[in-house]
């Protein structure tokens, strides 16, 4: 056997304020802590650490404030205390975590090793890694830490698979997955080096801070061993202290960067997409079905057909002769125009096409090492790419979305930014992906690199690009960009839409755990294409998806060229009417919704999660794949299964009411729903605040109705957060919050809604409340005087009471006996 490369024994360290320097015979490990229950540890084979870049996702340590700690040598090497955060480092280099309490997690099984970067060949295509560059790239350090039993191993980005990943090798490089969303592909379109460790009682997180190929071994080769492979020469990672779920992904995307403000609150209502609405007419005829047939719509999107020969940027004129008319159209129905725009431009010089010319002539585009330039085929046959790891090109990049704003363009879709490249033209027939030679030089002038250590950036730093682009160009107006790849911190420019699934069951129930993978990494504005983009949907799967997509943070039907339709209508009137009812309640449920973005902007909380983020101590709820929190509020249980109408649905601890029915249950216990095809099952849990507005056919359309539904157990509150949901004046405090507080005491139940608080006033509108409770009550209060409007729904066993909102504190009370 080969001896392994090893750091040897401690010699000396040296402490600063933030942290602590170790020096051992071979390497340096240096652990700081950047902020209140998050330890950064580094670890070099050589002398020094690689330099922070401008497009780093984390913050320069110095921007923060250091965090008091202890150090002392111990007998068995060095102990650090922060706050919750206990690390010990070992005389022989293992680190290991612990917290106040002296539970133990993220402990290294052995000493950190190092050697020549072994690419796996199903990731980097060539064979031979011809390109991949010498130097620090070659390099790669490998660590072992122990996967005690019972812990659970969950994010990881966008993976195909069920919860829990042990037993899974999961690679951070982004790809096109050509092959299908397998689970046999486990590498896609984003890279998320990132995971939250469960056991009860104890959440933790770590995230590999390696924007080169990376890769983690889940106890796949053994149970009880995770194995973190970094390439580019360091391992750099931060460990979480949660201790709950929320807690890691807090800590998370304070570090990596919240999620972008709210969405402009359109950006979370319907949108309908297909490649291949070719004609302008396609467009005309979709907005005009969806008002006729009285199905909500924010929006819809463009693809490449747009394009004049998929050049960006441009519109094609015969196809689309007046796309600023056009757009007008749209827009005065209350319908946001989206464009796809791709990385790939056109390599079409001397022509009127300016992008690449000025491109070219600025130096904006990639060049091999030999210094011409870099040339792959995509859409428009020969392309050329911007170098986004600079600040000047994604500038130029941003200016050039000027045109399409001026035409009436609401928001950028973001395609083949891995980025996807062939190496032949489609023309030619079969193409196979390559990815962009891996040494060609990227990045600024003083930081520059080479592509393999920006590869996993590049649709990061384009949709950067185009949020900050958009953002100059329109001070005023939030932008809205929609992503395929990213990295970590990708949530601070783009939601993310999960890449070209399938019209297969499969691909419906994959997308649950997908999505909520991707939450926990941060990541809360997620979607998958609803129906399946390859492929023909049956009206069955159809109806399944669009139930379940109601509840995707982004609700979008997408479809590929020459597959059948797939508009809400296309499989005759009974699926219509499912979609119709599952859109209209996606419209009623906006306020909530809309909070939800609110609290992910502020915390990083998931739209949509599993239910172990909410019921970390119950292990029931560690493998629930199929079952999601929309909110803290929300439960769903999809069908995706043809020809099913029961399924069991697991309810956690405490009282749930069925959403339709109102009945009440108590958990923790299993319950046999039945869901017949028109029907997702859907709980509120008790305690919950739940906002509803009027139906509307587009959020451009006002809020004149909102009732607030009170589902009591025990006391509970909750607040209901709006604004404008367009401009950035909730910045400046033009956000309305209304707390809503709810107690239960012997045969009383009292419902509170405080004065509303903030500097916006909503639209002017009536105010609903409903309050679920068991029985009539005898006596009902507003203000301490007695009420008579009030209506009692016997089926649902709820109150309701309704006057016109004025923002001002109103206290309900109800009593069952007088
Ligand atoms: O090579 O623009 O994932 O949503 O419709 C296919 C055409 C390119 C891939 C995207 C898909 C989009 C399609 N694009």
């Amino acid at each position: 056997m080969i001896a392994l490369p090893q750091p040897g024994t401690l010699q000396r360290h040296e402490t600063d304020e933030r942290g602590v320097d170790l020096y051992f015979e071979t390497g340096r490990v240096r652990i700081s802590f950047p902020f209140e229950g998050t330890a950064r540890v580094r670890f070099t084979p050589s002398d020094s650490f690689a330099p922070r870049r401008s497009w780093s996702v984390t913050p320069p340590e110095e921007s923060l404030s250091p965090v008091p700690f202890t150090a002392e040598e111990t007998k068995e090497g060095f102990a650090l205390v922060a706050g919750p955060l206990v690390v010990s480092v070992t005389r022989d280099c293992r680190v290991s975590f612990a917290d106040e309490r002296g539970e133990r997690f993220a402990a290294d099984l052995a000493p950190p090793t190092w050697g020549e970067a072994d690419i796996m060949d199903t990731v980097i295509r060539e064979k031979d890694n011809d390109d991949w560059p010498a130097g620090r790239a070659r390099t790669e350090v490998r660590l072992k830490k122990v996967m005690p039993a019972g812990e659970g191993y969950y994010g990881f980005g966008e993976r195909i698979g069920l919860l829990d990943k042990r037993g899974r090798i999961v690679t951070n490089w982004t790809a096109d997955p050509e092959s299908g969303h397998g689970r046999g592909h486990d590498n896609m379109y984003q890279a998320h080096p990132i995971f939250m460790a469960l056991r009860p009682g104890l959440a933790w997180g770590l995230f590999l801070n390696c924007t080169w190929y990376s890769r983690f071994d889940v106890g796949a080769t053994r149970w009880e061993e995770l194995e973190i492979v970094a390439n580019g020469g360091d391992l750099d990672y931060f460990v979480f202290y949660g201790p709950t779920p929320a807690g890691v992904v807090e800590k998370l995307t304070r570090l990596t960067g919240r999620p972008f403000l709210p969405p402009p609150l359109w950006a979370l209502g319907y949108h309908q997409s297909r490649w291949g609405y070719v004609h302008e007419d396609d467009m005309r005829d979709l907005a005009r079905e969806f008002r006729e047939r009285d199905i909500p719509i924010d929006a819809i999107h463009f693809d490449i057909d747009y394009m004049r020969g998929y050049r960006d940027f441009t519109w094609d004129p015969e196809r689309f002769p007046n796309p600023a008319r056009l757009l007008a159209e749209l827009r005065e129905q209350g319908i946001h125009p989206v464009t796809i725009i791709d990385p790939g431009v056109k390599k079409d010089l001397g022509s009127d096409y300016t992008v690449a010319d000025e491109g070219t002539a600025q130096g904006m585009f990639v060049e091999n090492p030999d210094g011409t330039p870099f040339v792959g085929y995509c859409w428009p046959d020969e392309a050329l790419f911007p170098d986004f790891a600079r600040k000047d090109v994604r500038e130029w990049w941003g200016r050039q979305h000027a045109g399409h704003l001026e035409t009436g363009v609401e928001g950028i879709w973001n395609d083949m930014n891995e980025p996807a490249i062939f190496d032949r033209p489609f023309s030619e027939g079969l193409s196979t992906q390559l990815p962009m030679p891996l040494d060609t030089p990227q990045g600024d002038e003083d930081e520059r690199t080479t592509h393999s250590e920006v590869h996993n950036l590049y649709g990061l730093l384009m949709s950067k690009a185009t949020h900050e682009g958009l953002l100059a160009l329109r001070p005023d107006r939030r932008p809205w960009v929609l992503t395929r790849s990213g990295f970590t911190g990708v949530q601070q420019y783009a939601a993310a839409w999960m890449g070209d699934n399938s019209s297969w069951w499969e691909h419906l129930e994959a997308s649950i755990p997908q999505l909520t993978g991707m939450g926990m990494s941060g990541v809360p504005h997620v979607g998958v294409d609803i129906g399946g983009f390859f492929g023909n949907a049956s009206g069955e799967l159809y109806a399944r998806w669009v139930l379940m997509g109601t509840f995707y943070p982004f609700m979008r039907t997408h479809t590929a060229m020459g597959t059948n339709r797939h508009e809400p209508w296309s499989f005759g009137p009974e699926v219509e009417e499912v979609a119709r009812q599952a859109v209209k309640l996606r419209y009623r449920l906006l306020p909530y919704i809309y909070t939800l973005a609110h609290e992910a902007h502020r915390t990083g909380a998931p739209i949509l999660r599993p239910l172990l983020y909410d019921f970390p101590d119950d292990p029931a709820t560690y493998h629930l794949h199929d079952q999601v929190m929309v909110g803290p509020h929300l439960m769903v249980a999809p069908i995706y299964h043809p020809g099913k109408e029961y399924r069991m649905v697991y309810l956690p601890e405490g009282a749930w009411y069925d959403y339709r029915s109102g009945e009440k249950f108590e958990g923790p216990k299993p319950l046999a729903v039945h869901a017949p095809p028109d029907r997702i099952p859907i709980f509120v849990r008790g305690g919950a605040v739940l906002p509803l507005g009027n139906e509307r056919s587009s959020t451009s359309r006002p809020l004149i109705e909102l009732t607030v539904e009170v589902y009591p157990a025990g006391d509970s509150e909750w607040t209901l957060i709006e604004d404008d949901g367009e401009s950035l004046a909730y910045r400046e405090g033009a956000v309305a919050e209304t707390v809503v507080r709810v107690a239960e005491q012997g045969d009383r139940t009292m419902v509170r809604l405080e004065a509303r608080a903030g500097g916006y006033e909503p639209h002017p509108r009536t105010l609903v409340l409903s309050v679920h409770t068991a029985d009539r009550p005898e006596l009902v209060t507003l203000a301490g005087e007695e009420q008579g409007g009030w209506t009692w729904d016997d089926t649902r066993r709820a109150l309701t009471l309704r006057w016109q909102d004025d923002g001002q504190a109103h206290e309900v009370e109800l009593r069952r006996q007088r």
